[in-house]
């Protein structure tokens, strides 16, 4: 019997998906009315927002966007900092538990990534059933939107292809904060043990797919999708060491996972 308009948006369907917001000190940058605009114009998408210890009020602003928002709008409160990726693996654990249904991402809160390309990325995924994972990839093609710092584009570009040659995966962007996946025994398995990095998870979740299934199915199960746009937006927790960071969590990866 096919699916009346009301049943096809309800949590709990299979075309439900939640996004996992990772919030940090996100008091002052988080915008809010966007979340509120987006909310009410697509009710088949709800937001799971992890605040991470944060020191200012950035649960006081969650709580009110849950008042405003109602039901679409979770919020999973740690009271210590543990970073970015523990908290989205918390998020999207608990939200895989809360089996509302088939789709989960994470969306980084400054909305560098408009919160319009969820529908292109998780539209993707639903066309294709073949897909496990679509990636936001800030490609700069003429027409799109997509301005990122000079240095942070050069570093990124590195670090992909460093990515590339240690998964042999020919991926473009790895570190995106706009990421949707299926929801499958494999990704439960995937994010059921703490992350070994901080901000170089997205490299970690591939480098697991890997050992769990192998290259092969990750090339047949992935899409990166080019972003109309992306804007960098002031206020940036990555400090300079980070990236050198990344670099030694990247071998650290390697060792764990692929060698
Ligand atoms: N949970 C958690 N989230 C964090 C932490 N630090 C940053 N984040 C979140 O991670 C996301 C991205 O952080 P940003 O500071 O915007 O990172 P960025 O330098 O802009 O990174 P790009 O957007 O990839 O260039 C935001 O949602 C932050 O709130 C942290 O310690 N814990
Ligand atoms: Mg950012």
């Amino acid at each position: 019997m096919p699916e009346t308009d009301d049943e096809a948006t309800r949590p709990g369907n299979s075309t439900w998906c939640t996004i996992v917001v990772p919030c940090y000190n996100e008091a002052h940058r988080l915008p809010s009315e966007k979340f509120v605009e987006f909310i009410h114009t697509r009710p088949e998408i709800g937001f799971l927002f992890v605040n991470d210890g944060s020191k200012d009020n950035t649960l006081q602003v969650l709580e009110r966007l849950q008042r405003v928002c109602g039901p679409a709008v979770d919020i999973l409160d740690k009271p210590v900092n543990g970073g970015k990726s523990e908290a989205v693996r918390d998020g999207m654990l608990r939200a895989i538990a809360l089996g509302r249904g088939g789709f989960i991402g994470f969306w980084d809160a400054d909305l560098a990534t408009p919160l319009e390309a969820i529908h292109d990325l998780l539209q993707k995924l639903i066309d294709q059933p073949r897909l496990q994972m679509v990636f936001g990839s800030r490609v700069r093609l003429l027409g799109r939107h997509v301005h990122r710092k000079a240095i942070r584009h050069y570093l990124g570009r590195v670090f992909a292809t460093v990515v590339s040659g240690m998964l042999r995966l020919a991926i473009y962007d790895t570190q995106c904060g706009a990421k949707i996946f299926r929801v499958t025994p494999d990704l439960s398995q995937i994010l059921s043990q703490p992350f070994i990095t901080r901000w170089v998870f997205d490299v970690e979740i591939l480098a697991r797919f890997i050992a769990l299934k192998n290259l092969h199915l990750l090339h047949d199960s992935i899409y990166e999708f080019p972003l109309e746009t992306w804007e960098d937006i002031a206020g940036s927790k990555v400090k300079p060491g980070d990236f050198l960071l990344a670099f030694v969590d990247t071998f650290r990866i390697y060792r764990k996972y692929l060698r």
